[in-house]
């Protein structure tokens, strides 16, 4: 499958494609439609908020207490702006999926965990949040298209998923795949994009307090825009690693090829760490955009991770780090 997608050149990733002016230009513009053409009733009934979590069973268990070791400099990108603004090409290739992404049925949720594991296992979402512990975490994301966010995650270490797991000694990386339900998610309609949406990451990265299973934000369980009921965060990786709405989770001896890697190989790799002196092949990645403010800021080593995650690095000759 990997060779063979036939994609017509306009399919290649429109928004990362796409200067983010532009998108923003356009999100004003759809903004004005939707006042003109709906009115603002229609609006209102769709404003994004904490409804959409509320009937969520695991509501229970929030707001989780912060864990104060991850914090950030400067303000948390308030949730409405967030959560109208995503990435979730399930729902289709631009920013404004929310309401599309409403569609998804969270519940029940089974994720299996296999491949070289001495447990495999299907759990339930409900069951395995019952058996870890969750806290809140403040994250920077940025986005590999140069705008960034902060967010406060809920959700619990992926070192504790991998422990649950108890991989054999020859699993080397876990694989992370999405959910796969064209009817619901009609991007998967979109035959040129290699869905499942996949990711993964190496059982050194995984075991790293950084990485986060995320299952909630702004304290209370996750909108689904966000990516519901399941997903990853990897603060000091280009945000297309942060795989959303997890059902597979696969322990292998064989370096995962992403999504993103199979639609573009010479734009984006599986290591994918935020580098601002690497230049993404049609633009710079010197600065970032802030989803709030819309201000320019420069963009960090590792996303401001360096501390935790440079050493996972040091002795890797020859391998494209940064893209
Ligand atoms: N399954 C899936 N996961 C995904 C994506 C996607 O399209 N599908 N987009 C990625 C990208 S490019 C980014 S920047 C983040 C966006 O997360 P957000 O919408 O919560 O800001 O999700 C990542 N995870
Ligand atoms: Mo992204």
């Amino acid at each position: 499958m990997a060779n063979i997608i036939r994609k017509p050149a306009w399919a290649l990733s429109e928004s990362l494609a796409t200067p983010e002016d532009v998108f923003l230009n356009r999100r004003q513009l759809i903004k004005g439609w939707g006042m003109a053409g709906l009115g603002l009733a229609a609006a209102a009934t769709l404003k994004p908020g904490r409804g959409f979590a509320a009937q969520d069973a695991t509501a229970d268990l929030y707001p989780a207490k912060r864990n104060p070791a991850y914090t950030i400099d400067g303000d948390i990108t308030p949730e409405d702006i967030n959560a109208t603004y995503n990435n979730f090409y399930e729902f289709g290739s631009h920013k404004q999926i929310w309401k599309a992404a409403q569609a998804l049925k969270t519940d029940p949720w089974d994720i299996e965990i296999g491949g070289l594991v001495e447990e495999p296992m299907t759990i339930g979402f409900e069951d395995l949040l019952r058996r870890m512990s969750l806290e809140e975490r403040l994250y920077r994301h940025r986005c590999v298209e140069a705008w960034s966010m902060t967010v406060p995650w809920t959700g619990f270490a992926l070192a504790d998923l991998v422990a649950m797991a108890k991989p054999l000694s020859s699993a080397k990386y876990i694989q992370f795949e999405t959910f796969l339900d064209p009817d619901v998610a009609t991007g998967q309609k979109q035959s040129w994009y290699p869905w499942p949406y996949v990711e993964g990451v190496t059982i050194e990265e995984a075991a790293n307090d950084l990485g986060f299973m995320v299952t909630g934000a702004y304290g209370h369980p996750m909108q689904k825009q966000f990516g519901a009921p399941l997903r990853l965060a990897l603060p000091w990786k280009y945000g297309f690693k942060s795989i959303k709405s997890i059902r597979r989770i696969h322990f292998t001896d064989k370096r995962p090829v992403s999504f993103w890697e199979t639609v573009g190989p010479g734009e984006y790799g599986f290591w994918a760490n935020v580098n601002p002196g690497v230049p993404h092949a049609r633009w710079s990645q010197k600065q970032e955009k802030v989803l709030q403010t819309g201000l320019y800021i420069p963009t960090q080593m590792f996303n401001g991770y360096s501390d935790q995650v440079a050493h996972l690095y040091k002795d890797m000759k020859g391998q494209q780090l940064y893209m």
